[in-house]
């Protein structure tokens, strides 16, 4: 890629105020360290452990706190749901950092995001019961955001994509879920006794993609028994979200550290539901908070 290529403002949308045109935010708002979280409450639950806020900015789902915790510039960002949310949030703090936003040309010298989730999911096995927390060490995108970008291959572990596309034998549907490996220094930093590193998957969506049965009959009733038993070389898959997919794949392609580390809040083996979670996934803020 050519990096004086000048990007049109069709590709790069700035707004009149020179901020990037979803998440709002100008460069000198944007931390080195990024806390995500889905809900946009849930930036102003990260925020209120601050010691000072610099600025606080909200358009759409995206809501963006930044300031100081404990000596440390943290910025925290709700992203909404999905995956396809994800490419934005990761493509416009890319920019933020490393696009020269007057000239739009790539800078010269790259500036390195840390970026970690905070999210909730839903527990598969017997040892990430409600309340466990869970860092995704790998991530498999049911998702297809990466496809349309160049260059996975280098990123992806595809001896387990190749394993796992024979157990879920989705042939039928023509799918075929990819394998991100998050970053493994950042990883070890947000990990400890009390962080389950796990295999997370990022759904494209809550119900059928996730095989929660309501109304509509699923294409492949048995998705979660096959999941549940599926061991690669002793590496089962642990969980359920929607985002952990594409935020460790454009990071790795992009050159940031990203991983995703979710509170289990549903219980997808025992079947039970724990809907007053405010308390675990505050611990597990406050955890990630300390380690960033
Ligand atoms: C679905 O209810 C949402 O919750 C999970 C999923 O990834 C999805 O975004 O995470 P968050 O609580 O971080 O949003």
């Amino acid at each position: 890629m050519n990096n004086k290529r000048i990007i049109p403002p069709s590709e790069l949308i700035i707004n009149e105020d020179g901020s990037v045109f979803h998440l709002h935010l100008r460069p000198e708002q944007l931390a080195d360290k990024v806390v995500l979280v889905g809900d946009p409450a849930r930036v102003d639950m990260v925020a209120s452990r601050f010691d000072r806020v610099e600025c606080s900015v909200s358009n759409r789902e995206f809501h963006t706190i930044t300031g100081w915790y404990q000596g440390k510039r943290i910025t925290v960002q709700s992203h909404g749901i999905g995956s396809d949310n994800i490419d934005i949030v990761l493509n416009e703090l890319d920019a933020l950092a490393n696009i020269d936003l007057k000239t739009r040309q790539i800078k010269d010298i790259f500036r390195q995001l840390t970026l970690v989730r905070v999210g909730t999911s839903g527990g598969l096995q017997e040892n990430t019961p409600i309340g466990a927390y869970v860092a995704a060490e790998r991530s498999i995108g049911f998702d297809g955001v990466m496809y349309f970008y160049d260059g996975t291959e280098k990123i992806r572990d595809l001896s387990f994509e190749q394993a796992l596309l024979q157990q879920l034998e989705w042939q039928i549907m023509g799918l075929k879920p990819y394998v991100i490996l998050s970053d493994r220094t950042l990883t070890e930093q947000i990990c400890g006794s009390d962080v389950l590193r796990g295999v997370t998957i990022a759904a494209n969506g809550f119900y059928g993609p996730q095989g929660r049965c309501l109304r509509l009959p699923l294409r492949d009733p048995q998705l979660n028994r096959k999941i549940q038993t599926f061991d690669y070389y002793g590496s089962r898959i642990t969980n359920y979200e929607m985002e952990s997919s594409s935020l460790a794949g454009l990071a790795a392609l992009m050159g940031h550290r990203a991983v995703t580390v979710c509170c289990i809040i549903a219980g997808r083996k025992s079947e039970q539901m724990n809907t007053a979670y405010k308390g675990s996934i505050e611990g597990l803020i406050d955890l990630v908070l300390a380690r960033i």
